[in-house]
């Protein structure tokens, strides 16, 4: 079938969760291409276009299949340049491959000890076994073991966010006016936060709160926004 399909992943309650497919899902909205949606559970990744991707998000344009979120987002630049950019300039676009590596050294290191358990309990019972095997395996630790005592960690990962606060004090996204990628992979990996959460990440006035609220209408996505578990009820 021509198009454009996107592998997703899919967790127990069917919903798209990758944070890394969600980049790809705001940017094909950007560039205003429909695709077809394929929802895969990670355990079915090896089994596709012969085991040469790795990782999801995967492309298929029908000509070419790719995987790696940026490549993909480069790719839908190049390859559909009279649409709306996706990076504004080449240097916003290297600028990204910071926010990239801050998002993933210093953001998921203080994620994943709060709620790798939880992306264990939410995700496919397809994948279940394999996420606990490959995850220890990496960790040298259960599941259990590495999210023990999670509440007390909780603070640091909430301070974590505060160059992002700072800056959308003066401005409504980290682009500006309009989300750019960097927002598009923050409210990514909110959504996948969101998802599997069972301790909320964020205080409920926290203005992150707002800032991904505001986000996700832009894409038409205020269901999402409801279904998440974002913010801390008042007690
Ligand atoms: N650098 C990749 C990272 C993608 C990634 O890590 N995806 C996860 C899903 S959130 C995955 O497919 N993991 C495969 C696995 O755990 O076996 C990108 O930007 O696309």
């Amino acid at each position: 079938m021509p198009g454009i399909a996107l592998y997703e992943i899919g967790v127990a309650d069917g919903s798209s969760a990758s944070p890394f497919v969600w980049r790809i899902k705001f940017a094909l909205a950007r560039k205003g291409l429909a695709y077809r949606s394929k929802m895969l559970s990670l355990t079915d990744i090896p089994k596709l276009f012969g085991g040469r991707f790795p990782t999801a998000p995967i492309i298929d344009f029908g000509e070419r299949q790719m995987n790696e979120s940026l490549a993909i987002a480069d790719h839908l630049d190049a390859a559909y340049p009279d649409r709306p950019a996706i990076f504004a300039c080449a240097a916003e676009r290297m600028m990204i491959g910071f926010f990239d590596r801050w998002l993933l050294q210093v953001i998921l290191t203080h994620v994943l000890p709060i709620y790798m358990l939880d992306a264990h309990d939410g995700s496919s019972p397809k994948d279940r076994a394999y996420y606990r095997e490959s995850r220890e395996a990496f960790y040298g630790r259960a599941l259990e073991v590495i999210v023990a005592g999670r509440e007390a960690r909780l603070p640091d990962l909430r301070r974590a966010f505060d160059p992002v606060r700072e800056t959308i004090a003066g401005q409504p996204f980290i682009g500006g006016q309009e989300p750019n990628f960097a927002d598009m992979c923050l409210l990514g990996l909110f959504i996948f936060i969101g998802t599997i959460a069972t301790l909320p990440p964020l205080a409920g006035d926290d203005v992150l709160v707002g800032y991904v609220e505001r986000g996700l209408a832009v894409f038409g996505l205020e269901a999402v926004f409801l279904s998440l578990n974002l913010g801390q009820k008042a007690t």
